[in-house]
């Protein structure tokens, strides 16, 4: 029996696959610690998602399990790719689902990355 209720990763979600390069995507940045690309359905102007190269679930996942390089090299990753983006200025969202209840569809860690337009007040 598993230790705790979390699902187990799985290597054919749709994200896993874009990193493995099976299906196509709009790339936006590349490193050794993350990819990302714009969303299939975006909800603002600049809608990007950001991913770790490793196989996490979830934030949760990530934050516990992956290497404090990893973490770190991501995290600077996402800055990176809104100030390059031209997010600054105005000012940006970084949202993650964690989990099905949140609305997390995709069983691979991601960042969504909003901006280009004045935000709408985040509510729950
Ligand atoms: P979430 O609900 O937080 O798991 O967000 C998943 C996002 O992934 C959602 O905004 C739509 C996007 N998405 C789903 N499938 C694809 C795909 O094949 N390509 C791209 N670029 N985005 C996808």
């Amino acid at each position: 029996m598993a230790v705790s209720g979390k699902p187990p990763y799985d290597p054919s979600n749709i994200f896993a696959r874009i990193l493995r390069g099976e299906i196509p995507c709009k790339r936006v940045a590349e490193d050794e610690h993350a990819l990302a690309f714009h969303d299939i359905a975006p909800q603002a102007p600049v809608h990007v998602l950001v991913i770790p190269k490793g196989s996490y679930v979830s934030a949760a996942d990530f934050h516990a399990e992956a290497p404090a390089e990893a973490i770190a090299g991501f995290w600077r990753a996402v800055g990176r790719i809104a100030r390059e983006l031209g997010l600054e200025e105005q000012g940006y969202r970084i949202l993650s689902n964690m989990g099905e209840d949140a609305g997390q569809e995709v069983g691979h860690f991601h960042v969504h990355l909003f901006g280009g337009r004045r935000l709408g007040r985040m509510v729950p």
